[in-house]
């Protein structure tokens, strides 16, 4: 990733159902013929169903550190690559254990620490000559080859597991922020790339890896075609070739998109191109349209709705089809993925409330090779309903629903016994919000009142300075509750909090009692959720105190994205 940013708003309307393919524009591929001669079988696979797709779709991914749940708790769908960074790779076994579980397609890069250094050449402490890593004998050489083989042990890992990788080294290549672009002489930027695709095929014999380029996003007229050529180490080591396009809004730009592919076309002909890195996926209405040049795949950074990636632009994107998703892949070689199932409605946007009886859950469930035989829906860890060889969009109802709030998923089970759980969605039965929309006051901070407002993706945020914060609700007359719901986003929560109630004004300190408090609660990655229980008191007012934050976390205040006080329907009414 380029440190370079940009605040992207979009506002993107409804889901376009129409699919309409164009002429293709600049899209001419040449036939794969895989640069590694020796490239397995389930590569060559994967190469020629990118062929087939290419210029028609485009995939989706994300690079992510910890956030991928996010985009599937609020949109529903899995991406189908997903991204991770050899630098900071988790455990090897872990990874293949999280690709096969999910079925994804991998994509590796590596921000290349060379000599335990950094790969940004702004924040060495030496500068590396590329001419000498590049040149056997010289110590620069010895190292690069030391820590290309511990990547390689790592490859080597996957490759055993029967997972192929796109593996794009070198990335943003001709950028010039990394050790490894020289822009004084490119030639030797693109001897590295070559000496390592010696190393990895002839030596190491990896021939589970397809070579992905990327480029790195910049001014064209200061880096032009010509120069940014002198990177490429020629279409013999090279599958796929393309950008990291950074600073582009999805809702309104659409020439850079052409310029950079124009100009990637140039530096790579014959390549399939995709986006190695972006902000968010091209809008897909406009790729259908006809009016952006169809990538390959996009991986967007963050791979999670934010301030830069709306949830309705997440969901518009994901749920577009144009755009590939996890459970549209095929099954490649013989591998049998988990069935992918996801729960589209409710959304899990602080919107589902149900009367008794009522709620209603729909989505789709797919396996890529066999079938789904049986579908379970689990509510707080109980079984409360199956359905067996379910449609592929599936529709089912609880019925028999107890008043209360729910975890709520779907499982899918498919013929080979292997489960994959849905996203998880909040749903609330026979029971109304005494919080909702009530006046609020808080300790600091900003949009204490959209703590209430029912939405979960809007959020109270504490100061970012204060371990101790509190943020108090006036109900606006008493009302016996025994249930608080505390619903947090972007991963910023309290690992110790209380509930405290009054009856009457606040300002009268000894009316104050504590209902509640959680202690050593566990950190968690999106949403965390705390329904504290008590017994029934006479509340009025209701105060949430927090003392200290979940994980020590420091880059932020608590972020609270709902209070909800739970109380039968009757009582609600005022
Ligand atoms: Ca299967
Ligand atoms: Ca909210």
């Amino acid at each position: 990733m380029t440190c370079q940013r940009r605040i992207v708003s979009c506002l993107l309307v409804g889901i376009s159902l129409g699919l309409l393919f164009t002429p293709a524009l600049g899209r001419e591929v040449s036939d794969i013929k895989p640069a590694n001669p020796n490239l397995c079988p389930k590569g060559r696979e994967i190469l020629k169903y990118f062929q087939s797709i290419y210029g028609k779709r485009m995939l989706s991914g994300y690079n992510v550190y910890v956030h991928t749940p996010d985009d599937y708790e609020q949109t529903g769908m899995l991406a189908a690559i997903w991204g991770r960074d050899v630098q900071w790779l988790p455990p090897v076994d872990e990874v293949i254990a999280h690709v096969k579980a999910h079925g994804y397609l991998l994509t590796l890069h590596w921000h290349w620490f060379f000599g335990g250094d950094s790969a940004w050449k702004s924040k060495r402490k030496t500068p590396v000559n590329v001419a000498r890593v590049v040149t056997p004998g010289t110590p620069e050489h010895a190292t690069a080859m030391k820590e290309m083989a511990a990547a390689a042990d790592i490859l080597e890992k996957l490759q055993e597991a029967g997972i192929v990788v796109l593996w794009r080294p070198l990335h943003e290549i001709d950028g010039g922020w990394f050790w490894w672009t020289d822009l004084d002489r490119p030639e030797n930027t693109a001897e590295l790339w070559r000496m390592m695709f010696r190393f990895f095929t002839e030596e190491r014999k990896l021939n589970n890896l397809i070579w992905v380029y990327s480029a790195g996003v910049g001014d064209l007229k200061k880096k032009p075609v010509e120069l940014r050529k002198r990177f490429y180490p020629g279409a013999e080591y090279v599958d796929i070739s393309g950008i990291d396009l950074y600073g582009v809004n999805p809702a309104e730009d659409e020439e850079p998109y052409w310029t950079f592919f124009r100009a990637m076309a140039e530096v790579s002909p014959g390549k399939m191109l995709a986006l190695g890195e972006c902000d968010e996926l091209p809008n897909p209405q406009k790729l259908a349209a006809g009016r952006l040049p169809i990538w390959l795949y996009g991986l967007p950074w963050w791979g999670t709705p934010s301030a830069r990636r709306p949830v309705e632009q997440a969901i518009a994107t994901m749920r577009h089809p144009f755009v590939v998703t996890l459970d549209e892949l095929p099954a490649f070689g013989d591998e049998d993925p988990p069935p992918v199932v996801g729960i589209l409605s409710p959304m899990d946007d602080g919107s589902a409330w149900f009367p008794e009886g009522s709620v209603t859950v729909e989505g789709y469930a797919v396996d890529r090779r066999g079938k789904v035989v049986r579908l379970e829906f689990w509510a707080n860890d109980q079984l409360v309903g199956q359905l067996a060889n379910p449609p592929r969009q599936f529709r089912w109802q609880w019925t028999d629903a107890p008043s209360g709030c729910y975890d709520l998923r779907a499982v899918a089970i498919d013929d080979a016994g292997q489960r994959f759980r849905s996203n998880r969605i909040h749903v609330n039965v026979g029971v109304v919000d005494a919080a909702r929309g009530r006046p609020v006051t808080a300790s600091g901070g900003e949009n204490p009142s959209a703590a209430v407002d029912g939405n979960y993706y809007t959020s109270w945020r504490a100061p970012t300075e204060a371990e101790e914060a509190w943020i108090m609700i006036d109900l606006g007359q008493v009302h016996s509750i025994h249930q608080v719901n505390l619903i947090w986003g972007w991963k910023i929560h309290a690992e110790h909090f209380a509930i405290e109630t009054a009856k009457e004004a606040p300002s009268q300190a000894a009316s104050w009692h504590r209902v509640y408090e959680g202690k050593n609660l566990p950190w968690e990655v999106w949403k965390a959720t705390h329904r504290a229980r008590f017994a029934p008191t006479e509340a009025r007012y209701v105060r949430i105190h927090f003392f200290r934050r979940a994980a020590r976390q420091t880059w932020g205040g608590y972020d609270l994205a709902a209070v909800e006080i739970p109380i039968p329907p009757s009582k609600g009414a005022e």
